[in-house]
């Protein structure tokens, strides 16, 4: 039995912060050398104790195995600006040294049924407690701004309906992620007619670093 839910999540909160921090240091890297940066934001949260509940009975999770068969206790979430981003990020994350990835899930080519689209990365990553390393899964949600929009209404639509949506609205919702998708493509080919034009400009490549809002600081 778990007893003591907060001391059981520390490391969790631990382990968010600081992955918050190396997440957020990574746009700022890319700013200081006045590049655009493939994140555009970060967020991150402990998941709540009766969502955990919630889950380990939807899910049959036992208390021995919820440190292993739980990979989202601790969650973060990158938000970018365009799909090749997300793909730039998730290599910017494999080279990575402080964190393990297990495992890759990739529902931007293979969307989910109810037109969910995201990158998820399993990582193991290790807090220094007082009583030593351990050792904490967390999940990465990689995403653009279009697929970051439809998710949160979706979720939150999620609370309402229980996830028992009418059909109508379930295929409304497929048609809005649908929507969202092109939205994404035809802004990344916009994407490429831009850095094409810089390729032109008589000082080169000058482009401004695209000004972002600071969700985080
Ligand atoms: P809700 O209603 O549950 O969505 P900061 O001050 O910026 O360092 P802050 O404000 O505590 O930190 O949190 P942050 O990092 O800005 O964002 C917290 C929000 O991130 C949460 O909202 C979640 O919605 C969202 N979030 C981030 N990562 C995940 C994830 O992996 N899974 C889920 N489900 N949500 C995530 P709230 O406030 O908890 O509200
Ligand atoms: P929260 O904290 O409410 O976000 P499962 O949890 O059963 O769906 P699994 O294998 O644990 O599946 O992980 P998966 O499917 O790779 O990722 C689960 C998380 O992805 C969910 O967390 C959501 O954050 C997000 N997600 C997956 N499918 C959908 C979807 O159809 N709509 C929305 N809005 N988000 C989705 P949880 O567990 O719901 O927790």
């Amino acid at each position: 039995m778990i007893e003591n839910w907060d001391q059981f999540l520390l490391p969790y909160q631990q382990a968010v912060s600081e992955l918050k921090v190396k997440l957020r240091g990574m746009r700022k890297q890319f700013e200081n050398q006045n590049q655009r940066s493939p994140i555009e934001f970060v967020t991150g949260r402990v998941k709540p104790v009766a969502s955990i509940k919630e889950k380990m009975t939807r899910r049959h999770v036992t208390e021995e195995r919820l440190e292993q068969d739980m990979q989202d206790i601790a969650g973060l979430r990158i938000m970018c600006q365009f799909v090749e981003d997300i793909y730039q990020v998730v290599d910017l994350l494999r080279q990575r040294t402080d964190l393990t990835i297990l495992e890759e899930r990739d529902y931007i080519h293979n969307e989910k049924p109810s037109g969910y689209r995201s990158y998820h990365i399993v990582v193991e990553y290790p807090v220094q407690l007082v009583t030593g390393e351990k050792k904490i899964l967390a999940e990465i949600q990689v995403r653009t701004l279009a697929m970051n929009f439809w998710a949160t209404i979706e979720h939150s639509l999620n609370y309402k309906y229980q996830g028992a949506f009418p059909e109508d609205l379930s295929q409304r919702l497929q048609r809005a992620a649908e929507a969202a998708f092109k939205l994404d493509t035809e802004m990344s080919e916009i994407r490429e007619e831009i850095q094409e034009a810089q390729h032109y400009t008589p000082q080169g490549n000058s482009d401004p670093a695209t000004p972002t809002h600071d969700k985080d600081d």
